[in-house]
């Protein structure tokens, strides 16, 4: 095979789309979903093991030191439905704890899912997993094979975050279309905290949050036909106070150019590409958001500190 034809990468129309549009905008912002190739996972992970990144430590923690009682209050048995492929700590706690009969981890990614649903098969005989290879923010449906059994969603994390408010209560309605009457959600969210510590889990000194973010970059370059100047821009962590978020950004530090598929984008120094939203949600604020969806929430467990909230809902 030509070495061309060899090299040559796949571009996804819908990528390419999402970055022209997105960087017309008077703001230019590219969706967050577009951070996580092969790369951008791996640097997310390598996020959830900073000491700056308290989410995933304290989630996990919350969830080992309440398990018997968030089992006793979702129900044991049926089906356990995680929306994302799930975590090698988290899946397996919430397993151990409510011992579903069925496991339905629900992610884009085939392969990744495809492994890791091997994995916790290995790891519990008894369970059945069935994994759907599906965009969970968009129509989808389960299998016939938990048809009529308890159904217990799952979404850790604090992912509903990264959705505006709007967006949020749209993915929590079709969840409850998706799980129907009588279903159960567990649900983390992140709560507002001291603003420093905010900046620096987004921010960390290791500069692990700041590569997460300018790999999006790289894989624009990679990808696109794209020629952008990777080192005239640099990593921010900004709190929108009026909005209640944290938002990525890239700055450019000089004026730049970018072209990308005959289009040319200018720059000024200082102006930013928007690429993530990370939402903190109060107590209230995050009661009122489930409710919202179509959720009642009736039981809730936080850290020691009130840092972040793991909540149960019903249908
Ligand atoms: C996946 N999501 C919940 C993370 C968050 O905290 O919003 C993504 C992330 N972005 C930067 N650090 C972590």
């Amino acid at each position: 095979m030509p070495e061309t034809l060899e090299a040559a990468v796949t571009v996804d129309p819908a990528f390419r789309d999402d970055v022209l549009r997105g960087l017309k905008q008077k703001q230019p912002s590219i969706p967050a979903r577009w951070l996580y190739d092969r790369r951008g996972s791996e640097l997310f992970d390598d996020i959830t093991r900073l000491d700056a990144y308290y989410p995933t430590r304290v989630e996990t923690r919350i969830m080992r030191d309440n398990a018997a009682e968030i089992a006793a209050a979702a129900g044991k048995g049926g089906a356990l439905i995680e929306f994302g492929a799930g975590s090698v700590t988290k899946t397996p706690l919430m397993i151990n704890a409510l011992e579903p009969d069925h496991y339905v981890p629900i992610d884009i990614s085939g392969d990744y899912l495809r492994d890791s649903a091997a994995k916790l098969k290995a790891d519990h005989p008894g369970l059945e997993v069935d994994p759907v290879e599906a965009d969970f923010t968009k129509p989808f449906d389960l299998p016939d094979a938990i048809a009529g059994l308890h159904r217990v969603g799952f979404f850790p994390g604090s992912t509903i975050g990264n959705f505006v408010p709007r967006s949020a209560t749209d993915l929590l309605r079709s969840f409850r279309d998706i799980l129907l009457d009588d279903s159960m959600l567990l649900i983390g969210m992140d709560r507002v905290k001291d603003l420093d510590r905010l900046r620096a889990a987004y921010d960390d000194p290791e500069g692990v949050t700041a590569a997460f973010n300018k790999n999006l970059l790289t894989r624009i370059n990679r990808e696109l036909d794209a020629r952008v100047d990777e080192d005239a821009f640099v990593h921010e962590a900004r709190w929108n106070e009026m909005l209640g978020r944290i938002e990525m950004h890239l700055v450019a530090t000089r004026d730049t150019v970018m072209d990308i598929e005959g289009e040319r984008f200018a720059f000024a120094e200082g102006d930013t590409i928007h690429t993530e939203n990370s939402h903190k949600y109060g107590k209230r604020g995050a009661r009122t958001l489930l409710l919202s969806g179509g959720w009642t929430p009736i039981a809730e467990w936080v850290d020691a500190d009130r840092d972040f909230a793991f909540i149960l809902a019903e249908a």
